[in-house]
């Protein structure tokens, strides 16, 4: 069982609809642990970084004008296989395809304007990381509610 960073970027979307709380706190319930947040306006350059493999695909302008569009909170958990633990708590990328109880099957019906993005593998989640995090800005800390959610 490894136990994994994963950045989290809750969309402009999840900001202007005040679900941050909401999506912060299903998180939270999991049991993965916040070690870094805060909030930012996403570049155009920001995006190109992050979504470096989309830049070329017919999407990426509405996908640009989209997380570009307003403010994003950028999170990193840290979980027992806290990748793909946030996917799946994810769904689908279209809201319209997504399970309920995930949180774009819950929240969204758009395939673009979809509420959360979270790292498809550990190596993204490190590369993404030091897009949006400085080292000094995640935290280390022990909690004893460690050893009963993991
Ligand atoms: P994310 O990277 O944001 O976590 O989402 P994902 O893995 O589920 O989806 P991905 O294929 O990586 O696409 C990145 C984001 O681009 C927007 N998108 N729009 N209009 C379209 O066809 C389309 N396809 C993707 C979505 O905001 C998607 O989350
Ligand atoms: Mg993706």
């Amino acid at each position: 069982m490894a136990l994994e960073k994963s950045l989290i970027l809750l969309k402009p979307d999840a900001v202007q609809r005040r679900l941050c709380g909401e999506i912060i706190s299903r998180l939270e319930k999991k049991g993965l642990k916040l070690v870094g947040m805060k909030m930012l306006v996403v570049t155009k350059e920001l995006a190109a970084k992050h979504y470096e493999e989309h830049v070329e695909k017919p999407f990426y302008p509405l996908l640009e004008e989209f997380i570009t569009s307003g403010p994003v909170v950028a999170i990193v958990v840290q979980g027992p296989e806290a990748v793909s633990v946030v996917r799946g708590m994810m769904g689908k990328t279209n809201g319209r395809e997504s399970a309920p109880g995930t949180i774009r099957g819950d929240f969204g019906l758009s395939r673009q304007v979809n509420l959360i993005h979270g790292s498809d593998s550990p190596e993204a989640a490190a590369r993404e990381t030091a897009i949006y995090f400085q080292p000094e800005e995640l935290v280390e800390y022990s909690s004893s509610l460690d050893s009963w959610v993991c």
